[in-house]
């Protein structure tokens, strides 16, 4: 028996092979959860480039999957209808989202414009006040809501720019809503992850830098795998977890207690 046999919920961002939420999504599979997908909507409906990408993935096994841009009311409400007529209940939401204009993305957050705020805000953050309000009507008794963030939300990370004042709204709201959802029986949490190779992590200036902080300043002197994180976020989603709530758990190898350089740190690198 797996952690979740017999659960079943909803995954939000699966891009392609790379993104955390498959990797997040392959640890659930493997302890038994019975899941639904969405993915971004194709432009172009007779090139379907997005829905092949995550069936790729998930076809054996998904429950369903179908479009959704977070950005649109209607597509949010389709998919908890259908996670209703699927499951009747479901257990977990995992909301793996973040966009910002590259424009406004490399910065500097002085120069952000105001359209290219509110829609980094509104898929990176809003999405998941949305998706809350949803999930409460048809989370079961312990069911919960996991959302990945980063350390820029937190502290200053130099080419993480708006991404991160969207990160520090988003941990908030993280700790807002499992308030809200707490007396019904809910958890809300975040998964703060080291940072991977993904189609969103490209677009973050210097991102090759901020690997090698990790391996050079970090406790373990390592960065983390996908597979890491995928364990730490299916734990924080599994039963496993029940007390835990309004968290932001880091998965990092320890890079965010850091004040200073380890002595063995190369002062040029
Ligand atoms: O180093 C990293 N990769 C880290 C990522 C470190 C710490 C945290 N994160 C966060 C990201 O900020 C994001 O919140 O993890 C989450 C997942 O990011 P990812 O796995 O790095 O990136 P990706 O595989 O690109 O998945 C994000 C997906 C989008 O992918 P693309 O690349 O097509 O924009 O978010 C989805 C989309 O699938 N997405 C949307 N979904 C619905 N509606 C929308 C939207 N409007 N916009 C983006």
């Amino acid at each position: 028996m797996g952690l979740f046999t017999g659960k079943k919920g909803l995954v939000f961002g699966i891009a392609n092979d790379y993104s955390i939420a498959w990797a997040i999504t392959q640890q659930l599979r493997a302890e038994g959860a019975e899941m639904g997908f969405t993915h971004l909507p194709d432009k172009e409906p007779s090139r379907p480039r997005m829905e092949r990408r995550l069936r790729k993935l998930v076809d054996d096994f998904a429950t369903f999957c179908m479009p959704c841009d977070v950005q649109n009311d209607e597509h949010l409400d389709a998919v908890f209808a259908k996670a209703k007529e699927e499951f009747g209940e479901i257990d977990f939401v995992l909301h793996s989202i973040a966009y910002a204009p590259m424009e406004d993305l490399k910065g500097p957050v002085r120069d952000v414009s105001r359209d290219g705020f509110k829609m980094a805000m509104e898929i990176s953050c809003y999405s998941l006040i949305s998706l809350a309000s949803r999930a409460r009507k048809i989370l079961a008794p312990g069911g919960n809501i996991l959302t990945l963030t980063y350390l820029g939300g937190e502290q200053v990370m130099p080419g993480y720019n708006l991404m991160g004042v969207c990160k520090s709204a988003l941990e908030q709201a993280v700790e807002y809503l499992a308030y809200d959802l707490g007396t019904e029986g809910f958890r809300v949490n975040a998964l703060s992850a080291g940072p991977l190779k993904t189609l969103s992590s490209s677009a973050v200036g210097e991102f090759d830098l901020m690997v090698k902080l990790y391996d050079n300043f970090s406790p373990m002197r390592r960065n983390i795998t996908p597979a890491e994180v995928g364990k730490s976020g299916a734990f924080l989603m599994s039963d496993a977890a029940s007390g835990i709530t309004g968290e932001n758990l880091h998965v990092d190898a320890g890079y965010h207690v850091m004040g200073g350089p380890p002595p063995d740190a190369p002062l040029k690198w």
